[in-house]
């Protein structure tokens, strides 16, 4: 079986550190995170940040300085998100890309979130698409629901490839959209094309533990940290991301599958080397 891809989604916008205290904010702790992460097992990391308030921004020197942070430490593949927060715009989403990230998230369709709504229409998703494109950034195709796979399936065909393969992450458990249970992930999983492309999968708070366990059955990658669930066992905080990827190693491990390095599953998404 292929090296298991573990992403780390360390940060996010919604989650404070009133609700998790070990929430990385700042730059620094940021790169001191990922660089734990890694250290335990992870192999790629999506990037949300804070401003100086704590507050969630897109705001591109934010991201180059956590990215500058991440660096010193680590080889870890950073992912940018371009979902930010509720209510920004889609040139505030978009900032990130102009610093051209090995990978950024892309998510193909409008969701409801929580009492929110996650806003994707054709004319956004049809920019961002191009704008990685332009820049060669590989996109993460975020799907909430399931017709976003449709809807990034017909980005492809109308505009051409962004590289070798097509990547997917399942996040599964937003209030309001899809549930983490195993048979919609199933159901998603089968609704991908079979053929050389790689999938990943993140259950939102209590789903957390369902979805790594179900993808871990079917052959998939695992996406886990704050931004999804603050959680290590019911009721019990998580005392680090770190925690939960040492988890995840170990669960994999011990049925067979080992931790793929970040230079490893480069290799499997077919990303350049790391220089
Ligand atoms: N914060 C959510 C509204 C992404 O990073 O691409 C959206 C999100 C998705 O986190
Ligand atoms: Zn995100």
């Amino acid at each position: 079986m292929e090296k298991l891809i573990i992403t780390v989604a360390g940060v996010g916008a919604e989650t404070t550190r009133e609700v998790q205290p070990a929430l990385p904010v700042t730059p620094e702790e940021i790169g001191v995170d990922a660089a734990r992460c890694r250290e335990a097992g992870a192999s790629m990391y999506h990037l949300h940040v804070r401003d100086e308030s704590g507050s969630p921004t897109q705001n591109r020197e934010a991201f180059a300085a956590a990215i500058g942070e991440i660096r010193e430490r680590t080889d870890i593949i950073i992912q940018t998100s371009t979902g930010g927060a509720m209510g920004m715009t889609a040139d505030e989403r978009l900032q990130p890309l102009e610093l051209g990230p090995e990978m950024a998230s892309l998510t193909t369709g409008t969701a409801n979130f929580g009492d929110d709504v996650f806003f994707n229409d054709t004319a956004l998703m049809t920019e961002f698409y191009r704008r990685m494109q332009a820049k060669g950034v590989r996109p993460e195709f975020e799907i909430f629901e399931h017709g976003q796979i449709d809807n990034a399936l017909r980005l492809v065909k109308k505009l051409g490839p962004t590289g070798p393969l097509l990547h997917w992450d399942f996040v599964l458990g937003v209030p309001g959209s899809m549930s983490g249970e195993p048979r919609n992930l199933v159901f998603l999983v089968d609704s991908i094309p079979r053929e050389g492309g790689t999938w990943t999968c993140t259950g939102i708070g209590r789903w957390h533990v369902p979805c790594m366990l179900t993808a871990l059955a079917l052959g998939g990658n695992v996406r886990l940290g704050f931004e999804d669930n603050v959680f290590f066992t019911k009721g019990r905080l998580a005392d680090g991301n770190g925690q939960l990827v040492s988890r995840t190693v170990e669960i994999a491990r011990s049925c067979g599958r080992e931790a793929a390095t970040p230079d490893e599953a480069r290799q499997i998404l077919r990303l350049p080397p790391y220089d």
